[in-house]
């Protein structure tokens, strides 16, 4: 929606697969629903509609890719090398999200630079890495101009969970507004990159769009915007309801996932390349969330 917003319903093609599509989208332009393995289905919408930038997002995320490594690896790899291809023939551009998630428990943990280590401990940053790999070879060999970014974990009201490490930062949200208390599946100090979702569409387009002449890097650029431990963001809800408790029951894979991940990267690659500036940062984002996931709940 965000990208109908700025570019037109009708020049922007929507796709998904897995859950129903919200009112608004269907009813505001072109929609697909198709599995993002079905290469020919995916080159038909694209030779139909003429696309000319295809924002990839498919993806099975790190908890649930290391229940179903197989199929993450195929939903994952094969559908990113699909849209590829696609993009090869259609000369469209791509847009692919990769993670800090890329990074593994031998990268430097703080400041982790934009060129560094990348030998991560999931089958999901397995995938990741591999997919910024085969998008700079698919900008080199075939010309496609593809760009990436590393994502951190990321905050949305409109979203729910999706089986990621980070969706404790969403979970709580719900669970606070709901029931004034959160039961945390990491631990209090576990400290993450975290970006709240306007931020993450707006850095999307906004690499998209940059004169890719400038760009030294492409896929992909470490990016973040805030970071912050459960602790800290359960503090930061208590300041708007006072009522508000934590307490921590942690999921063992969850956590030996999130302990693998940097603490904090530098993204001054993103900011001296394109101009990456972050808008959100934790009180205006928790603030956000807490009014926006009210009206929602209180909507039913
Ligand atoms: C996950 N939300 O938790 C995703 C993301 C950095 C985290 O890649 O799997």
């Amino acid at each position: 929606m965000a990208l109908r917003g700025r570019f037109g319903g009708e020049n922007v093609v929507a796709a998904g697969y897995n859950r129903q599509p919200p009112n608004d989208l269907l009813q505001s332009g072109p929609y697909y629903g198709f599995d993002v393995r079905d290469r020919l289905a995916l080159q038909q919408i694209v030779g139909d509609h003429r696309i000319d930038t295809i924002f990839h997002l498919a993806s099975l995320l790190s908890a649930v890719a290391e229940v179903k490594p197989q199929q993450a690896w195929d939903i994952n790899i094969n559908g990113l090398l699909h849209v590829l291809e696609a993009a090869r023939q259609f000369g469209c551009a791509v847009f692919f999200p990769s993670s800090i998630g890329a990074f593994g428990p031998d990268t430097p943990a703080i400041d982790t630079p934009q060129d560094t280590i990348q030998r991560p401990a999931t089958l999901y940053g397995i995938t990741k890495v591999t997919g910024e790999l085969l998008c700079d070879y698919y900008h080199r060999r075939f010309g496609v101009d593809a760009r990436g970014l590393r994502y951190p974990g990321l905050i949305s009201h409109v979203t729910l969970p999706g089986g990621g490490t980070t969706d404790y930062a969403v979970d709580i949200f719900y669970e606070a507004v709901r029931h004034r208390h959160y039961d945390c599946f990491l631990r209090a100090d576990t400290r993450l990159d975290m970006m709240y979702m306007p931020d993450a569409i707006d850095a999307a387009i906004q690499l998209m769009t940059a004169d890719g002449r400038q760009l030294h890097h492409r896929n992909a650029f470490n990016i973040t915007a805030m970071n912050f431990t459960p602790q800290q963001l359960a503090a930061e809800i208590q300041t708007h309801l006072p009522g508000f408790t934590i307490d921590y029951r942690i999921d063992p894979v969850r956590q030996a996932i999130a302990d693998s991940w940097p603490r904090q990267v530098d993204d001054s690659a993103a900011r001296a390349e394109w101009g990456w500036q972050p808008r959100y940062q934790l009180s205006q984002m928790v603030e956000d969330m807490l009014a926006k996931i009210t009206v929602k709940l209180a909507q039913g």
